[in-house]
C-alpha cells in the first residue's frame, strides 16, 4: 500500500486518518480527493509534507476525475459523504447524491481498475437497540448490541443512504470480484470535528455564552470512540482484513446524551444543569452498541483512547485553541438550528 486514495479526507474522520497514515506509515503516499463542502476544511491538512500528502478538490460523483484519481492507487478509502442527521431531515437530496451516486461512481472505478477498496460505514444502517434496563426487563432475548449479523434497519435519510452505500459495496464484491471491505464505526469524537455535531457544538456553545442545547430528555446512548482508534482499525481493516468481510468498529463507550453534556459542564467549569432541554430529533435512534469482538480476536486491534473523561477534556482544549477554525462558522450552523427548531 504506497498510494493511497482518502475521499473526505478534508473532513472529521477523514483528516484524523490522514494524520495517523502521515505519522505512522513513512512509505505512503496520501491524494485526498475532497469537494471541501461547508463540513471540509483545507485547513484540518495544514502543517502535513506536501511529499507525502496531496489535496485535489473534486466530486467523488464526478467519474471523469474519479476515474484518473483511482487509476493512480494501489487502495481507495472511502470516508467523503453528507453525515449529519438534522440535515438530512431537513433535505436528503444531497446524501442520495453523494452518499449512493458517489459510492456507486467509486466502485466503478475501483472495479476497472482492479484497485482494492474500503468503504467506511456507520453503525446507524442497523438503526436502534433499546436501552440495557429495558433488554433486562424483557424476557424476549432482545439484541444487546450491533453485530455483522444484525439486520439493516436503517431510520434517516442519512442512516438510509449508508445502508444502500454498504449494499453497493456487498454486490460490487460478489457480482465483480470487488476486493473491498467494510466496516461500520460507532460515534466519533477528537479534534477537527464540524460544530454541527453534538459534543463540538456544546463546547463551542459553552465558549460564545450559548446555553448547551440537548434533544429530548438526553436518554438517548451513544457508543463513543475516539477517532484515532478507528483510524488504527481501519489500517488494520485495509492491511489485513479479509476480502468480502465487514468488521465492526467499537471501544465499549456507551453513555446517554445527557451524561456527556454534563461531563462537559463539568470540565469547562460551569454548573452540571446550565443547559436547555429541546425539541427532539424526528425518529430519533435510541441506543447504538457496537460488538467489535469480530474485529479484535480476527485482527488483533484494541482501542488505546479508552477514558472517555481524558478524551473529552482534550477534545475541549483542542476547541478553545483552535477557535480561528470553527469561530466563523458558529453563527451560521446555529442560525439554521434556530430555523429548524434546535
Ligand atoms: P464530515 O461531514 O466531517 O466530512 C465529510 C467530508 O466529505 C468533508 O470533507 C466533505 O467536504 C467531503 N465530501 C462530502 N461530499 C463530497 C463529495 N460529493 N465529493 C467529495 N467529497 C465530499 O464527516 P465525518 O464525520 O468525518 O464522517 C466521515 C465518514 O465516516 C462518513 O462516511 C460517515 O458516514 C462515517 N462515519 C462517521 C461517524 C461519526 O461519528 N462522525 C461514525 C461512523 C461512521
Ligand atoms: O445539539 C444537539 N443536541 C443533542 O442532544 C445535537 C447536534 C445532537 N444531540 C443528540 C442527538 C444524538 O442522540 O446527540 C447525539 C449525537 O448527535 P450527532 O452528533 O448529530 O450524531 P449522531 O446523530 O449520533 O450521528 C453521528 O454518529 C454516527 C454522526 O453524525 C454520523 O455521521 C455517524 O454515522
Amino acid at each position: 500500500m504506497k498510494n493511497i486514495v482518502v475521499t473526505g479526507g478534508a473532513g472529521f474522520i477523514g483528516s484524523n486518518f490522514v494524520h495517523y497514515i502521515v505519522n505512522n506509515y513513512s512509505e505512503v503516499y496520501v491524494i485526498v480527493l475532497d469537494k471541501l463542502t461547508y463540513a471540509g476544511n483545507k485547513a484540518n491538512l495544514s502543517g502535513l509534507p506536501k511529499d507525502r500528502v496531496e489535496l485535489i478538490v473534486g466530486d467523488i460523483c464526478d467519474e471523469e476525475l474519479v476515474s484518473r484519481v483511482v487509476k493512480k492507487a494501489d487502495a481507495v478509502v472511502h470516508y467523503a459523504a453528507e453525515t449529519h442527521n438534522d440535515n438530512s431531515l431537513e433535505d436528503p437530496f444531497p446524501f442520495i447524491q453523494t452518499n449512493l451516486l458517489g459510492t456507486y461512481t467509486l466502485l466503478e472505478a475501483c472495479r476497472k481498475n482492479d484497485v482494492r477498496y474500503h468503504h467506511i460505514s456507520t453503525d446507524e444502517v442497523y438503526g436502534e437497540l433499546p436501552l440495557k434496563e429495558d433488554i433486562l426487563n424483557d424476557d424476549r432475548k432482545l439484541a444487546e448490541k450491533f453485530t455483522t449479523h444484525t439486520p439493516y434497519n436503517p431510520s434517516s435519510p442519512y442512516s438510509s443512504t449508508k445502508a444502500g452505500s454498504d449494499l453497493l459495496v456487498k454486490a460490487w464484491v460478489r457480482s465483480f470480484g470487488l476486493r473491498a471491505t467494510i466496516s461500520n464505526c460507532s460515534n466519533n469524537y477528537g479534534p477537527y470535528q464540524h460544530i454541527e455535531k453534538f459534543i463540538p457544538r456544546q463546547i463551542t456553545n459553552i465558549l460564545c455564552g450559548i446555553r448547551p442545547k440537548l434533544y429530548g430528555e438526553g436518554m438517548n446512548v451513544r457508543d463513543w470512540i475516539h477517532t484515532n482508534d478507528h483510524s488504527s482499525a481501519v489500517w488494520a481493516i485495509l492491511t489485513r482484513g479479509k476480502i468480502g468481510e465487514t468488521y465492526l468498529i467499537g471501544a465499549d463507550g456507551e453513555q446517554n446524551n445527557k451524561f456527556v453534556l454534563e461531563s462537559i459542564l463539568e470540565l469547562m467549569g460551569c454548573p452540571k444543569k446550565a443547559y436547555d432541554q429541546i425539541q427532539d430529533r424526528v425518529g430519533h435512534d435510541l441506543r447504538y452498541a457496537i460488538d467489535s469482538t469480530k474485529l479484535r480476536q480476527e485482527l488483533g486491534w484494541e482501542p488505546k483512547y479508552t477514558d472517555f473523561r481524558a478524551g473529552l477534556k482534550h477534545t475541549i482544549q483542542w476547541y478553545i485553541e483552535h477557535e480561528g477554525w470553527w469561530k466563523n462558522e458558529k453563527r451560521v450552523v446555529e442560525k439554521r438550528y434556530k430555523k429548524q427548531g434546535q
